[in-house]
Order: C-alpha cells, then structure tokens, then sequence
C-alpha cells in the first residue's frame, strides 16, 4: 500500500514537471535602435528550441528614422543573398517592396522581420529559436546595414 501511494507521488510529480516544462514563458529580449542608426546590443545568445519574445525599440527623433529587422537564415554570405535581392526589388518597385525581397526563393532566406518601425515606438514578435548556429539580422530600409546596422544572434544547442 505504501509502495503504490509512493509510486502515485512520483507520478504526479513527473506530469506536474512535463506540464511546467510544456508552459515554460518565452525568453524576453530587447534591442533598442538609438537616434545613430544601430542595433544595441549587436549580439544576441539563445538556446536551440527556446521561444522567443523580441521587442525592437526605436529611439530615433527624426521622422527620417524608420527601421526594420529582417534576421536571415544563415550567417555573412545568405545575408549578403538577402540584401540583393531587397536591392532589386528596390530598383524594381521602389518603397513598395517594404524593403523585403519579391521573389520566393528569396523571401524563404528570411526567417522573421518586422516590418518599418516608426520613431518612438516599438514592435515585439514572438518565435521560436531556429536550430543551433549562427545566424544575422539587419535592417534593410535605406540600406542601412552598409552603416553597420547589422547583429548576431548565437543559437546554442
Ligand atoms: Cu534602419
């Protein structure tokens, strides 16, 4: 009798702990967007699977300061893929690009963005952590990542 009872303990305590585990709340990050355009922090470190709430900020005053952030799926050489493609489809149909690419096959290069980002005010996307890697995110309105409005976020497994 007491053995069972023991046995009923453990099993509730193991479902108890699977259901936290399944309810775990997102991790919070931030990246604050100053008047000069950059991302700060540049550099972001995550767990594989972990999910994610990312809430961008932009600190511009000027009207002129209108952000994004694209975050590819890959390290240097697909984001250099991305930024051609946003600059064709710039000289293509100019701001009504959204400053994304057109095609599909360069649009699956993205893994999330957030659209323009007025000044002063803020944008939080929830996803989930791709698979361990190296991955970078930018902003693409007026080219900025050639001003170094560039990041890192380091997925660990
Ligand atoms: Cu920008």
């Amino acid at each position: 009798m007491k053995r069972s009872r023991r046995a009923l303990y453990v099993a509730v305590l193991g479902l108890l702990s699977a259901i936290l585990a399944g309810c775990s709340s997102p991790q919070d990050l931030t990246l604050t967007i100053p008047s000069n355009p950059a991302f700060e922090p540049a550099v972001l470190s995550v767990r594989a699977g972990q999910q994610l709430r990312l809430t961008i900020k932009n600190d511009g005053k000027n009207n002129t300061d209108k952000h994004n952030f694209v975050l590819v799926r890959g390290g240097e050489d697909v984001m250099r893929d991305v930024t051609s493609a946003v600059t064709a489809a710039i000289n293509q149909v100019g701001s009504a690009s959204d400053y994304l690419p057109i095609k599909e096959r360069d649009l699956a290069k993205i893994l999330v963005h957030i659209k323009g980002i007025d000044p002063g005010k803020s944008e939080t996307i929830t996803f989930d952590a791709p698979p361990a890697g190296t991955y970078m995110f930018m902003c693409t309105y007026g080219r900025h990542w050639s001003y170094g409005m560039v990041g890192t976020l380091t997925v660990e497994p």
